[in-house]
């Protein structure tokens, strides 16, 4: 098998040269390698979600991963923050084991490519199990006038980029006072600083001025990250809030230093999930072959292994 460039690239820095010459086979003509091209074409925002999200700044997919995926990604996050001796290698983090559908849904890729366009990359990912009682430490955060790459939403050419995106991944039911995420709405491009007054963590994080939403098992909320937002307290005693925080920014851009996923997890991914931790650049001058039209992209070998960014 052949290595992948995780593997090939630190074997360089580590000046281990052998494997060079693969890599430039691979660039050749005939070498049995391919350009992976990711389908963004099955799922599209609908008018009514696109002017939601906009307006509002989040966005709620409800039930879109059956009870099988829900399961088995459940079980994954009890083991993580419960058992972590217990998942294999390939597992023991997300976006691997069972969480790998997550990056291949049709959902998922079509609302990032509305979202934030075709060149998306994944920033970062954490995993939450709350019981009843616990919560995100930070209050209410983000919002107003940003002009950051990684916060700055704007909308050009009827098309919305919105920088640095959450996606959440709710895996037990959410009911609308129970703790699930909550949202000052229109806040990721109100014109003003958010009043220390709204920002003020409190007990009760809803209404008149934070949204909440409620939703079943398996369902996604997309989130500007420059909506005000903030985690709190979960108030249902019959279940945890058991969820994955996915972060996703334009591939020229970081905002996590550490995405947190173990190498051994995208060693193991498949094309799709692999291409969204190709390197943090959009265009190649060097692409001399013009095989890769300067893209950032990744290549499947004919025994299935993958180079990301070549
Ligand atoms: O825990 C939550 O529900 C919100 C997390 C959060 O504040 C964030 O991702 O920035």
């Amino acid at each position: 098998m052949k290595p992948y460039t995780f593997c090939f690239l630190r074997k360089l820095m580590e000046g281990d040269t052998a494997g060079m010459e693969e890599l430039e086979s691979n660039k050749q003509e005939g070498s049995g390698s391919s350009v992976f091209e990711m389908d963004f074409s099955s799922f599209k925002l609908s008018d009514e979600q696109k002017f939601l999200f906009d307006l509002k700044g989040y966005l709620v997919i409800p039930g879109v991963f059956s009870e099988a995926e829900t399961a088995a990604m459940r079980e994954q996050v009890y083991k993580i923050t419960h058992e972590p001796g217990n998942l294999a290698p390939h597992e023991k983090t997300v976006p691997g084991g069972a969480s790998e559908v997550v990056l291949r849904n049709p959902a998922v890729k079509g609302a990032l490519n509305t979202l934030i366009g075709p060149d998306v990359r994944l920033d970062n990912q954490f995993v939450v199990w709350r019981e009843k009682g616990m919560g995100d430490s930070q209050g209410p955060h983000q919002g107003g006038p940003e002009r950051n790459p990684h916060f700055h939403y704007h909308v050009s050419d009827s098309q919305i980029y919105s920088a640095l995106t959450r996606m959440v991944v709710e895996l037990n039911p959410v009911g609308r006072r129970d703790g699930g995420t909550v949202f000052l709405p229109g806040s990721h491009k109100s014109n003003f600083r958010i009043p220390a007054s709204v920002r003020t963590k409190r007990d009760d994080m809803y209404e008149p001025l934070f949204d909440a939403y409620e939703c079943p098992a398996g369902s996604l909320v997309f989130f500007s990250e420059n909506t005000c937002h903030a985690g709190p307290v979960w108030n249902n005693p019959d279940h945890p809030r058991v969820a994955i925080l996915f972060a996703f920014n334009h591939i020229g851009c970081r905002w996590h230093r550490h995405h947190n996923v173990a190498p051994e997890v995208i060693e193991g991914l498949g094309p799709e999930a692999r291409w969204y931790f190709r390197d943090i650049w959009p265009w190649d001058n060097n692409d001399k072959s013009g095989r890769f039209g300067g893209r950032n992209v990744v290549q499947v070998h004919a025994d299935g292994s993958l180079t990301a960014s070549p």
